[in-house]
């Protein structure tokens, strides 16, 4: 096992790995930018180095910087979080040659799977379900049509370097198909530098179900089941839950064995998420994320295990500490993530937090690097906190939600908090009746 790990990220998720490392007994190392300096987690590690400005592309990105603090501290591993260099194959390689362990998958599945084309391509050999669509690239006009008059449409267009809702163009009919093509390819040229697109039937109304797969890299892999992430504006999620309210027991042993072998076959190692689009009772895989989420405390809740450890552990070469059959689910998590954000308009709101008080009390976590005092920087992104509950029952996780939310106390800074407690008393969120596209609608009945 690892002595000593340096944390490439900051904020919430920095403390979620010192957490995971000072219970395992091994030493943390936070590194910060200059505007970091005064943050919680930097005063929560063992050890702290600063390396460099405020822009993430001097700090946090750099890697250069990382590898030197490794070689300062002694640091033997680097868990990279989420964002930043978690998912980029490079930095992987990087630190192989320096000698320093990427807490993570192996570079050439972050590889694969940040390429969507290949993703998918590859996905569809395991026998993962995919969403009707051309068979890797399309090159042409012609060739676009016809394959979209071949699926039906409207048809979606999506660049192979886009990803998280990035580089998409719907064509309702052939009429709208070619300004649909051409402006998809040249908007990926620009905003990627690779113009290859594919094309995909457009699903109207589905949800967001992301499965967590664990593989050892060894060649054995488990699920962890789902969580639905419906609940979304412009890409961002706002609200996460496990297990999907749609979801039934059958359906998720089916696509989560299906998940766990795909994976399990190409020996991924650590965490990963395997995300679909769910409609009418099927599930169409789009994306797979090699990194740990966001949103992964509502798996740690229902299945009472720590994902971050384990990550450690595969790291290290280890074996997980459970198999299939162990890992039973208990009762319903919600988790909302908590910005410094101006609702309707969401814009970001930095500031100094001049009051603070999280909630507690059975069955809620809050995860946050706020103190009271702290000034949130203008730098980085907005999200200041997540909130996790967990209740037998999703009755039992919306109320305690509800009672913690009453409770908190964040001001000197607007934050989504106020959306939440309005969403609590939506019928459709009571009753977990929500697609891809709710939110945005009920933004726009609401606020405008
Ligand atoms: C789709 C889709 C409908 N049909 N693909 C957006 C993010 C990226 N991960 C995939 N996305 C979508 N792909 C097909 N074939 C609709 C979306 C989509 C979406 C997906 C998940 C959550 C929120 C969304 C909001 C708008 C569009």
């Amino acid at each position: 096992m690892f002595d000593k790990i340096l944390i490439a990220n900051r904020g919430e998720i920095a403390l979620r790995v010192i957490r995971a490392c000072r219970e395992m007994g091994i030493a943390s190392v936070a590194v910060h930018s200059t505007a970091d300096a005064d943050a919680m987690y930097v005063r929560m590690a063992d050890e702290s180095v600063c390396i460099g400005p405020p822009p993430s592309s001097q700090s946090y990105l750099s890697m250069p910087a990382l590898i030197s603090a490794c070689e300062i501290t002694g640091a033997q591993a680097i868990h990279p979080g989420y964002g930043f260099l978690s998912e980029n194959a490079g930095f992987v390689q990087m630190l192989e040659d320096h000698g320093i362990t990427f807490i993570g998958p192996r570079a050439e599945h972050i590889r694969i799977m940040g390429d969507k084309i290949t993703a998918k391509d590859t996905m569809k050999a395991l026998g993962v379900p995919c969403v009707p669509g051309s068979d890797g690239g399309v090159n042409d006009v012609d060739e676009a049509k016809r394959v979209a008059a071949a699926i039906g449409y409207p048809v979606i267009i999506k660049a192979t370097a886009g990803g998280g809702g990035r580089g998409m163009k719907v064509a309702q009919d052939e009429a709208g198909l070619e300004v649909a093509f051409r402006t998809a390819r040249a908007e990926a040229k620009a905003a990627f530098g690779n113009p290859d697109v594919y094309i995909e039937k457009y699903l109207q109304k589905p949800r967001h179900i992301e499965i967590q797969i664990f593989g050892n890299g060894k060649g054995r892999a488990v699920h962890l089941g789902e969580r639905d992430c419906s609940l979304q504006r412009r890409h961002q999620k706002v609200l996460e839950e496990a297990p999907g309210p749609a979801i039934t027991a059958e359906e998720r042993a089916r696509i989560g064995k299906t998940c766990a072998d795909a994976v399990a076959k190409i020996g991924y190692a650590g965490a990963g998420t395997i995300e679909f689009l769910y409609e009418d009772g099927e599930f169409y895989f789009i994306e797979m994320n090699t990194r740990l989420q966001v949103e992964h405390p509502v798996t740690e809740a229902i299945f009472g295990v720590d994902l971050v450890r384990q990550q450690i552990r595969v790291a290290a070469g280890l074996p997980m500490e459970f198999h299939q059959e162990d890992l039973v689910i208990n009762g319903h998590s919600i988790e909302v993530r908590i910005n410094a954000e101006k609702v309707p308009g969401f814009s970001p709101c930095p500031g100094k937090i001049t009051q603070y008080h999280a909630p507690g009390g059975l069955g809620v976590r809050m995860d946050s690097a706020l103190y009271q005092g702290y000034s949130i920087p203008p730098y980085y992104d907005s999200l200041i906190g997540k909130l996790i509950v967990h209740g037998r029952d999703r009755t039992e996780a919306l109320a305690r939600l509800s009672r913690a939310l009453g409770e908190l106390i964040v001001d000197g800074v607007d934050t989504t908090v106020p959306l939440f407690r309005a969403l609590l008393e939506e019928p459709d969120i009571q009753d977990g009746n929500y697609s891809i596209h709710w939110l945005e609608r009920w933004l726009e009945k609401h606020y405008s």
